[in-house]
């Protein structure tokens, strides 16, 4: 097999076989059992033919074949052009801030590869999909600030749901993006899960993050802690990355009846984060309840109070955000997120396409090619038809957000598990018992994690009949959800007033809540000895990224590797033939390593044998194969 991989490597056969050859293609010693691969493919996918993706369950396979989204008309001969990537490595992380806040042109981010599908559908977009048009990002969008394209909810389903690894992914894009900066979403001390890690896990995490190509992570705290957010923030800034600290915009800056969240609120919380190292201070208005007014005003007076470049972060639940948007450009946000035309809007980004637009000829004017970003968008568009299955039927800008303020990128989620539990149609229950836990709870910041235990608690409220009343009543007994008790008991830490303490006694029952910040009750993880605890029960090396994916969801990453060692690596899928299967006569390639592209065609099926085995005959690279499939109970 060895010659075969030298022969077929692309170098090779391009003829620039130098003596450093060998050195530097060490894939040619990776002895794969191809056929193997090959097999396991089939049966995976002859597994969604037959059973269906367990991911589908429930929802609507979409019934029209699809059409391969359009690639932009460019060649990609040429190696990428110098973007902004090179500003910031040249520049390092201090330098690159100042170099922004200098800039008149203001800076974008596009967000969607990360926030985007993650608030659209669920987060299921797979790499795939963004591994085909990342070359082209790199050739046709150099000019971005950055690209949002890892962390968030991204971590989780990647492995849960689409059984990919993210740090491939990660390392995929960046060697396709070597031009413009990586930006991810770190959920300070929940790293990228939903509660605290020791601080060496966290710590550990964004090195390998920033190892593997990470340029700047955008940090925030779900309750706004800055105290909680210190450990990743050290850990970002001793890795050489760029710190975006962020704060979590919250209730009404104007609203003189719910003071708590008023300008010296904000004020107090970037001069902390701005000692604490900052970089770049972002405004993260998850819910995108930022009204135009508010944002003019917190951007005027942010710059002023603190000397740091501010990144404006904002979703289009209520339709009016880019607004909000350009009110804070006027004000002298230096960078803004958007998403790509067709991915953005509802629940997501507001977008960037006619952000840009709408600036050309300003003073501000984002001097970014317009047309390339069509061109990207179509390409999005196409991809998007592919998830359809995931988005929430949602048609329109809703004004209720100002209520509920659910963050865009649990809104998708919270319909969905309304949907599970059979409360699709109470879903205006679930969102105002989702605003009437906000004030049980003491009106708290919503982002992942908090966010998601008050639509725990909402969805419990509704699914048990129970009011707001009875909720805080002594005589109604009540099971509290186990991520309820958890909050309350400070896991995720404490509001800067604490929870309200009738309420918080109840749901603890009693017993105490914890001291202080949670990461510094946590003892310490043992890191090798946790690697070699997971090798020997997974029966596989662990790479220190596999460490990394093991610390945060042991039970995931397990199966996921189970997933793997029986299907194999199936990132390189094509979208359409992961979820639903192939139809007859339809064909597929799948390139399973450079250079090595397998063809599969499905030929037929036969009948279901009396065993309750369905056979399918496939031609693989034009030789035919049979895959038996047993039919799930
Ligand atoms: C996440 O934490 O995943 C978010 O997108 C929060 O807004
Ligand atoms: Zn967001």
């Amino acid at each position: 097999q060895f010659l075969e991989n030298v022969i077929g490597h692309e170098e090779f056969r391009a003829g620039t076989c130098i003596t450093k050859f060998i050195d530097n293609t060490p894939e040619l010693f990776r002895f794969t059992p191809r056929r193997d691969r090959a097999t396991k493919l089939l049966r995976f996918i002859g597994e969604v033919i037959v059973n269906g993706n367990p991911e589908m369950k429930g929802r609507k396979i979409p019934d029209t074949a699809f059409v391969a989204p359009p690639l932009p008309p460019i060649s990609l001969a040429l190696p990428p052009p110098r973007g902004m990537r090179d500003e910031l490595i040249e520049r390092g992380p201090a330098g690159f801030a100042q170099w922004m806040k200098a800039e008149k042109k203001v800076l974008l981010t596009d967000t969607t590869m990360r926030d985007a599908h993650q608030s659209l559908f669920a987060t299921r977009m797979r790499s795939a999909d963004m591994a085909a048009i990342a070359p082209y990002y790199a050739r046709l969008a150099p000019q971005l600030f950055s690209v949002e394209c890892w962390g968030g909810a991204t971590f989780d389903v990647a492995m849960r749901f689409l059984k990919e690894d993210p740090w491939e992914r990660l390392s995929t894009l960046r060697a396709a993006i070597p031009n413009i900066p990586f930006q991810m979403l770190l959920r300070s001390a929940n790293a990228v899960g939903y509660t605290n890690y020791a601080d060496n896990v966290v710590r550990y995490f964004v090195q390998q993050a920033a190892k593997n190509g990470i340029d700047i992570f955008r940090v925030f705290d779900s309750l706004n802690s800055v105290d909680n957010m210190r450990v990743a923030m050290d850990a970002v800034i001793e890795s050489g990355a760029v710190c975006e600290a962020a704060i979590c915009y919250t209730g009404d800056l104007f609203d003189g009846a719910r003071p708590k969240y008023n300008l010296q609120y904000y004020v107090k919380m970037a001069k902390a984060l701005e000692k604490s190292g900052a970089h770049i201070l972002g405004i993260k208005d998850m819910a995108g309840i930022c009204r135009p007014r508010a944002a003019r005003e917190l951007v005027r007076v942010l710059k002023e109070e603190t000397g740091l470049p501010i990144h404006f972060h904002t979703h289009d639940t209520s339709g009016i955000s880019a607004a909000s948007v350009l009110a804070a450009i006027e004000a002298g946000c230096d960078a803004v997120d958007g998403a790509l035309d067709s991915m953005s809007g509802l629940t997501s980004q507001p977008n960037l396409g006619a952000i840009a637009a709408s600036l050309s000829g300003s003073d501000r004017d984002p001097r970014i090619d317009f047309d390339a970003l069509q061109q990207l968008s179509n390409y999005w568009e196409g991809v998007r038809r592919y998830y359809a299955p995931f988005e929430a039927d949602i048609r329109s800008g809703t004004a209720d957000v100002y209520r509920h303020e659910m963050p865009g990128g649990q809104y998708t989620n919270l319909r969905e598990q309304a949907r599970s539990l059979g409360l699709e149609q109470r879903w205006p229950e679930v969102s105002k018992a989702y605003a009437d836990v906000n004030k049980l709870f003491g009106d708290i910041v919503k982002v992942t994690p908090t966010s998601k235990v008050v639509g725990d608690m909402a969805l419990f409220m509704v699914g048990n009949n129970l009011t707001p009343e009875q909720v805080l009543s002594p005589e109604t007994s009540v099971d509290f959800p186990e991520s309820v008790v958890s909050l309350m008991r400070g896991e995720l830490g404490f509001p800067p007033e604490g929870f309200p303490a009738q309420l918080q006694q109840k749901i603890l029952k009693g017993k105490p809540p914890l001291v202080g910040r949670p990461g510094a009750s946590l003892p310490p993880v043992d890191l090798e000895k946790t690697r070699n605890d997971a090798q020997k029960a997974l029966g596989e090396k662990l790479s220190d990224t596999d460490l990394a994916s093991h610390l945060m969801y042991p039970k995931v990453f397990r199966d996921f590797v189970e997933h793997r060692k029986t299907y194999g690596e199936l990132s390189a899928l094509p979208t359409p033939a992961f979820f639903y299967g192939l139809r007859e006569r339809e064909e597929i390639s799948v390139d399973i390593e450079r250079g090595k592209t397998l063809v599969i065609r499905l030929q037929g099926s036969s009948d279901v044998e009396e065993e309750g085995i369905a056979k399918l005959f496939y031609e693989l690279n034009g030789q035919p194969r049979m895959v038996r499939i047993p039919l799930a109970g």
